[in-house]
């Protein structure tokens, strides 16, 4: 019994340290990233997390990459804690690569010596990915890094389409004013021209997309593009002629719980002659769950006992009794046969019966 009793133990003590682990995972030490040459680690200045920060981060090339590990795909909120001690009075630089592509500057303001964090929204894949910050031409690095954290994921509501799928001659433009992000999508004229976005949501359901566009290239007659959803739809929409300034024009379309791809294609008979600046999504309908009937199920009550006929059923089934209480009073494993259960007292009876993923209930009466 007792060696019993210190093997629950261990194991209990093991499992805590597992869940630890994971907890702790989520934080990565510079110290322990993949440094490029000439990068040191540096038990300085004081308030570091782990043995130090990483130094001499400032020659164009310099990287500190990073691999982490999600469960799930999607975008999370990713801090990077560092510190200016070095130099304190200007704008800071980096580039962002995020397994190997994106390239994109992020920017750290002034800070005096202490650490502080800068965070990214990042698009990750499941599984293991590379997060690189590199001094590249036009960044300045010269900031000690200390660790990546990696938060929670989170659920985007605007998508700008400078960062969408863009097919070939399609660019970002810084104009006209008035953009959100860093610019507006130009050259969407050209048949076959498209702006494919990858929209990740929480929820299944009907959504309010709105397309974030402006026409100063041509103001004098509707505009048209067309729409499909995660390869499907191929409806069109028309934009009124406007002036240079930006407007949206709302479609609903229906999302599929986690990943999506909203296309919006200049094809034949439209005239897309747009500058596409952004979509952002609003729920509005979320998809109710299926009904889960199990199909040709019978339940009923003879001489006092509960009866499940589960004879048309394919598959193993599991049949619980449930009492007004809310108290599971007797679960019986059948594969597809004739299931008679008898209850302690009289009283009214929920009967459940779980199918794979589908369910049945049903209420009797026991007299
Ligand atoms: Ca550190
Ligand atoms: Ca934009």
């Amino acid at each position: 019994m007792k060696t019993i009793s210190t093997t629950l133990k261990m194991c209990f003590a093991a499992l805590f340290l597992f869940a630890s682990l994971v907890m702790q995972a989520q934080k990565y030490e510079a110290e322990d990233a993949t440094l490029s040459a000439g990068l040191v680690n540096e038990a300085y200045p004081d308030g570091f997390s782990g043995t130090g920060a990483v130094k001499n981060y400032n020659g164009e090339g310099g990287a500190i990459t990073f691999s982490v590990t999600v469960a799930t795909a999607g975008v999370y909120s990713v801090n990077l804690g560092y510190a200016a001690v070095d130099y304190t009075t200007s704008e800071r630089r980096i580039s962002i690569d995020v397994n190997g592509a994106g390239n994109f500057q992020t920017k750290f303001s002034p800070v005096d010596a202490n650490y502080a964090e800068k965070e990214e929204l990042l698009t990750l894949t499941a599984g293991v990915n590379t997060i690189a910050y590199t001094v590249k031409a036009g960044d300045n690095g010269w900031l000690r890094i200390d660790y990546l954290r990696v938060g929670a994921k989170t659920y985007l509501s605007k998508y700008e389409a400078e960062y969408a799928t863009l097919s070939a001659g399609l660019i970002n433009d810084a104009w006209p004013y008035g953009f959100s992000g860093t610019g507006a999508v130009k050259n969407f004229d050209a048949e076959g021209s498209a702006i494919t976005f990858a929209v990740n949501v929480e929820t299944a359901g009907v959504y309010s997309v709105y397309l974030g566009y402006a026409a100063p290239d041509w103001t004098t007659s509707p505009r048209q593009l067309s729409i499909d959803v995660n390869g499907t739809g191929n409806f069109k929409t028309n934009f009124t002629p406007m002036d240079a300034n930006y407007a949206e024009k709302v479609e609903s379309l229906t999302l599929n719980a986690g990943d999506n791809t909203i296309a919006y294609t200049a094809k034949a008979g439209d005239n897309a002659y747009l500058r596409i600046d952004y979509i952002r999504l609003v729920l509005e309908t979320p998809t109710k769950a299926p009904s889960s009937t199990i199909e040709g199920v019978k339940v009923y009550t003879q001489a006092g006992q509960i009866v499940a006929d589960l004879s048309a059923v394919n598959g193993s089934s599991v049949v619980s009794i449930i009492d007004a209480k809310g108290a599971v009073v007797k679960s019986v494993n059948n594969d597809n046969g004739l299931v008679s259960i008898s209850v302690a007292n009289q009283g009214i009876y929920l009967v459940r019966i779980q199918n794979g993923a589908k369910n049945f209930t049903q209420k009797v009466v026991i007299f």
